[in-house]
Parts: structure tokens; C-alpha cells; sequence
């Protein structure tokens, strides 16, 4: 904060856990509100989506990502939600939303480096958090912070999946990361177009970069994930299973530093940060 910041007009730090929780909450996924009607609800959250606790000074300082397109329905119901879930939990956080501009083949993991690296430049966040628009969290003891040494893999318990895990690597949904796990890890791969395999690919950067996975408990971890077919341009991907054998040998040079975009447009909206980009298309 600048001279003027909450640490200089002498707030306290935060009390942990916060007192704001409420637990289990009953997510309704019928039409959400128009983002008109979540700023009313939401007045403290300044322009591009940000948001401090007014009382204290928070320790945790969270970019929420989010990769995007042609999910408008679903991000109003994100927004919806994920807005005061954050701000009961007493966090300093942004909402940055990566929009895959054009028609090309969709690339989650690879609108996620660029949502890294565009969060940074702008704040020094200390977690950053890698979030479907679909997912809806359904106990806000679930905390938007990270672990200090390892990455945490947050979406444990959904709706789909019957309230359990899948499969004991599971990576998908929702995860979160600090800058230095991230950069440990070579952040994401940049290969993957279409849907799949991703997920697992991050899963197997963490242990191979001699971390491991965090997760809450699965009363904790509970998701509602919104009912939907699969989009047009994200058909799945056939060569991941080719690719996820070499992820091992492809690690090192595929990720964080072989990253390459073009950012065309960052607008601050009221709820949001949105980032348009060009990431190209699966050659
Ligand atoms: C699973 C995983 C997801 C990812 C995906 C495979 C869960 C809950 N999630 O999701 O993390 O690993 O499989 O790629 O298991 N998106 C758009 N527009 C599109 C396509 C995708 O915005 O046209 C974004 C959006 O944030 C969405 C995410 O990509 O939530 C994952 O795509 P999905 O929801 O179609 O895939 P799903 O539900 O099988
Ligand atoms: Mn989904």
C-alpha cells in the first residue's frame, strides 16, 4: 500500500479464520442475476474486480483466473457467487477473466500461463488461483489461500463426481498456486488444444518438480458444477494421451518459459478484469 494504504492508518491484520463465514451454503443455479444487479450487491469491489477487507489488513493478497469464452451465463453465476464467498473470507483479491479471442481451438492451460503472467505484472499477488467459470464453491471454509510450500487442488468434492475425488491425481477444476510453486513447476503446457489432458499434465509438473498436491477435506471441498453440453471449438483433444507420455521429457522447455501471446485488449470492469488474447491455434 502507498503512503496513504490501511497499513499506515493503523488497521489491524485480519483475525484468522474469519469470522464472516457461514459454512455450507445453498448454491441455486437458475438464471443469476444481471451484473448490474452483483455490483449493487457488491459495492465495496472497485473497478476491474478488486476488492480489500475495509476493517483489516488482510494476509492474503489472491488473483482469481478464470479461462473464458462464450460463457456468459456461467460467469455471471461465477461472479455471483465467488464475489461475496471472497469477501466473507477477508481476502484481497482480483478477478481477471482470459477471454480466447477468435475461433481457434481453445487452450485452457495455456489461458492460464497468460492469466499468470498478466496478474503479476499488475499486483504482487501471493496465490493465484486456476478456476473453470462453471465451478460454484459450496463452503467457504474452503479458503482462497495457498499453501506456502505446495500447490492445492481445491475442487475435491463436486456435485458431478457424486461429492468424491475421481481419480487420486486429479487436477481438474479448481487450483491454486504461489508465484514461486508456479515458477518451480514451469507454470502450464502450452500444447494442449481442445479439451483433456491438461489437468493431468499440471498434476504431473508438480511431482516432477519434487512438490505435491494440497487438498482440503472432502466435507470442506464441496463444488456445484453447472450442467453443460461441450462447446463448439473445444472438441476433445485425440493426441493427449500421445502428449501426457512426454510430459516428463516436455516439461522444462513447454510452459512458462516458451510462453508466447498477444494481449489485444485489458478492461477494467466493474466486477472483472477482462483480457482478451491471441494464443494462436493448434498448428
Ligand atoms: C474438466 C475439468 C477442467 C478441465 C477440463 C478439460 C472439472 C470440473 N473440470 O471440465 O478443469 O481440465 O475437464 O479440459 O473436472 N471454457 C470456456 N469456453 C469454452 C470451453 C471451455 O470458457 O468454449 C473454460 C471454462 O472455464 C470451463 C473450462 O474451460 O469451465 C473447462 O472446460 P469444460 O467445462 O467444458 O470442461 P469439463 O467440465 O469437462
Ligand atoms: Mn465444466
Amino acid at each position: 500500500p502507498g503512503p496513504s494504504g490501511p497499513e499506515q492508518q493503523g488497521l489491524r491484520d485480519c483475525i484468522l479464520p474469519s469470522p464472516l463465514l457461514v459454512g455450507p451454503v445453498s448454491v441455486h443455479l437458475s438464471s443469476p442475476p444481471s451484473l448490474e444487479k452483483i455490483k449493487e450487491k457488491n459495492p465495496l469491489v472497485t473497478l476491474g474486480g478488486h476488492y480489500r477487507p475495509p476493517d483489516c489488513e488482510p494476509r492474503h493478497h489472491t488473483a482469481i483466473v478464470v479461462p473464458y469464452r462464450n460463457r456468459q451465463t456461467h460467469l455471471r453465476a461465477l461472479l455471483y457467487h465467488l464475489h461475496p464467498f471472497l469477501q466473507r473470507q477477508q481476502v484481497h483479491y482480483g478477478i481477471y477473466i482470459v477471454h480466447q479471442s477468435g475461433n481457434s481451438t481453445f487452450n485452457r492451460a495455456k489461458l492460464l500461463n497468460v492469466g499468470v503472467r498478466e496478474a503479476l505484472k499488475e499486483e504482487d499477488w501471493s496465490c493465484i488461483f486456476l478456476h473453470d467459470v462453471d465451478l460454484l464453491p459450496e463452503n467457504d471454509h474452503n479458503t482462497y489461500t495457498c499453501h506456502p510450500q505446495y500447490p492445492t487442488h481445491l475442487s475435491v468434492a463436486m456435485d458431478k463426481f457424486r461429492y468424491r475425488l475421481p481419480y487420486s491425481q486429479y487436477f481438474g477444476g479448481v487450483s491454486a498456486v504461489t508465484p514461486e510453486q508456479y515458477l518451480k513447476m514451469n507454470g502450464f503446457p502450452n500444447q494442449y488444444w481442445g479439451w483433456g489432458g491438461e489437468d493431468d499434465d499440471i498434476a504431473a509438473r508438480v511431482r516432477l518438480s519434487g512438490m505435491k498436491i494440497m487438498r482440503p477435506p472432502l466435507a470442506i471441498g464441496h463444488y456445484k458444477m453447472i450442467k453443460h453440453k461441450g462447446d463448439q471449438g473445444n472438441e476433445q483433444n485425440p493426441r493427449r494421451f500421445d502428449l501426457l507420455k512426454r510430459t516428463r521429457l516436455n516439461w522444462h522447455s513447454d510452459g512458462l518459459n516458451s510462453l508466447t501471446y498477444e494481449l489485444l485488449s485489458k478492461e477494467l470492469e466493474p466486477l472483472y478484469t477482462n483480457l482478451s488474447v491471441n494464443i494462436g491455434d493448434d498448428p
